[in-house]
């Protein structure tokens, strides 16, 4: 096993058998414009412990992957320039060669493994890229859900994608899709999309007993929960789309490629939004820590967990 450096409140929290949440940092140093994103590491990290667990946010820091970051860490990561995005292909070359990088959803899961934590908080998953069939831009947080034993909650994909095609893959590579307390699946900064929910769940322990009950059967990898956006903070579909569409084809038109797609749609559409979309992203985040906080609770108290 590689070293891994807790944080000490994790490194408490592994020793009194705490409750556990990890959390990513792509969302930090690509996701949100400094000084929103360190303020909302910290407010994140903050609601999973009003909720009674523990966060653990996750990066690489010259070389030595951390599990839980202190402050000052993660005031440096959020002020970092170039740091690199890790997934599952790059990751371990960052840790050999002595590189800081922030994890994705894939490599994020793949740190919380290693560290016997079994549930993350994220705000949108990666997924399968529109005009993906000509790209082939398909994230590896998808095939990462499908072999590692982690529960991701998100408030959907991130809606810059193509929505069904990435919920047709995750189907495709058996990873169960539950959508919280409602029919239909959130849509990121909308809490609804047209799309039925393929499992719907309405409270964490039985989130937490499906994991359970998953791994005891060995099959392998996670599940995806897809926990909507607090409607007071969403942005109805309909205002998004043009936005959307707009942001898409600047990207198209100046070239942006690989890694750089998601953070530069981002980017753009705080931009045309006036920072609305951020309003909504740090809302939702904030909401999925919470209830990634009592699935990790739940899991803890599962006799078979
Ligand atoms: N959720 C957010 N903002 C983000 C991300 C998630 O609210 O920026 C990050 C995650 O780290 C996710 C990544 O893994 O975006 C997806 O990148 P890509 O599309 O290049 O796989
Ligand atoms: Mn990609």
């Amino acid at each position: 096993m590689i070293p891994i450096q807790y944080s000490r409140e994790v490194a408490a929290a592994r020793q009194s058998g705490a409750a556990l949440v990890a959390l990513e940092s792509t969302i930090i140093t690509h996701g949100m414009p400094f000084p929103q994103n360190v303020e909302t590491a910290r407010l994140v990290e903050d609601d999973v412990r009003a909720a009674g667990a523990v966060p653990a946010t996750i990066a690489v820091l010259d070389g030595l992957l951390h599990v839980g970051l202190e402050d000052a860490q993660l005031d440096q990561l959020g002020q970092a320039q170039n740091v690199a995005k890790l997934s599952r292909a790059d990751m371990a070359a960052c840790i050999a060669t002595g590189g800081t990088g922030a994890t994705t959803v894939a490599a994020t899961m793949i740190a919380a493994h290693l560290a016997g934590i079994h549930v993350f908080a994220t705000g949108g998953i990666g997924g399968v890229h529109r005009g993906a069939e000509l790209s082939f831009d398909i994230s590896a947080d998808l095939h990462e859900l499908a072999q590692t034993p982690v529960t991701v909650v998100c408030a959907g994909a991130k809606a810059i994608l193509d929505l069904p095609k990435t919920f047709e893959v995750l189907e495709t590579l058996g990873v169960p899709v539950i959508a919280f307390g409602q029919d239909v699946l959130p849509a990121f900064w909308s809490a609804q999309s047209d799309m039925p929910a393929p499992l719907r769940m309405d409270s964490a322990a039985l989130i937490a007993q499906a994991q359970i009950t998953r791994t005891s059967m060995g099959l392998r990898g996670g599940q995806l929960v897809a926990n909507p956006i607090p409607l007071d903070a969403e942005i109805p579909a309909e205002t998004l789309r043009p936005v959307i569409t707009q942001a898409l084809d600047e990207a198209a038109a100046q070239g942006i490629s690989a890694k750089a797609v998601t953070p530069f749609l981002l980017g753009r559409i705080f931009e045309l939004t006036q920072g609305r979309s951020l309003t909504a992203n740090i809302a939702l985040v904030r909401n999925n820590a919470r209830l990634a906080a009592q699935i990790a609770i739940a899991m803890g108290k599962s006799p078979t967990g």
